[in-house]
């Protein structure tokens, strides 16, 4: 018993070593995948990914395509987020929607999943919901919020 326990650790040791090893590579592959994805359109928050395509749509077009990619549309929660959201928006020299409404809840703006917002960065006078028809929200290269029509046609820009 006393030998058979001796190799039980011995072999335990060689399997930690080897993930560990395991471990490493995918580590660095994972770095590579990072850098991949926020190339060049792309920036990274903690583990939250903003990404864009180039691609221009309205509000439905856009919520729609980050979907399909299995992501949402930029929801930045705080400055850092923004921040981000605001570098890919001017990399690209171009308004996005963001993922926050009011069509349900009109003056409230809601996130997708319909909870309040808790974090927000409106232009001074913003929203003012010009014409009344104003329900989706647009990110400005200098990272400031407006209210806009959905209609408009906006950068896609994804969460993941
Ligand atoms: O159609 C109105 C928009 O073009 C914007 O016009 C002005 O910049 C401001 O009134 C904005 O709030 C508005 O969204
Ligand atoms: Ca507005």
């Amino acid at each position: 018993k006393g030998d058979s326990g001796l190799s039980e650790v011995n072999l335990l040791k060689s399997k930690v070593s080897a993930l560990e090893g395991q471990l490493k590579a995918l580590q660095a592959n994972f770095a590579k995948y990072q850098k991949v994805a926020t190339f060049p359109g792309g920036r990274t928050v903690g583990n939250k990914v903003f990404k864009t395509n180039g691609y221009e749509g309205n509000f439905e077009d856009l919520k729609q395509k980050c979907v399909q990619a299995g992501g949402q549309l930029a929801t930045p929660r705080n400055a850092a987020e923004n921040d981000a959201v605001q570098k890919v928006a001017a990399l690209y020299n171009k308004s996005a929607f963001l993922g926050i409404t009011d069509l349900k809840t009109k003056g409230t703006f809601k996130y997708l999943n319909d909870q309040p917002i808790t974090y927000s960065n409106w232009l001074q006078g913003e929203p003012n919901n010009n014409q009344g028809n104003e329900n989706c929200v647009e990110i400005f290269t200098n990272g400031k919020w407006n209210d806009r029509a959905c209609g408009e046609k906006r950068l896609l820009l994804c969460e993941f």
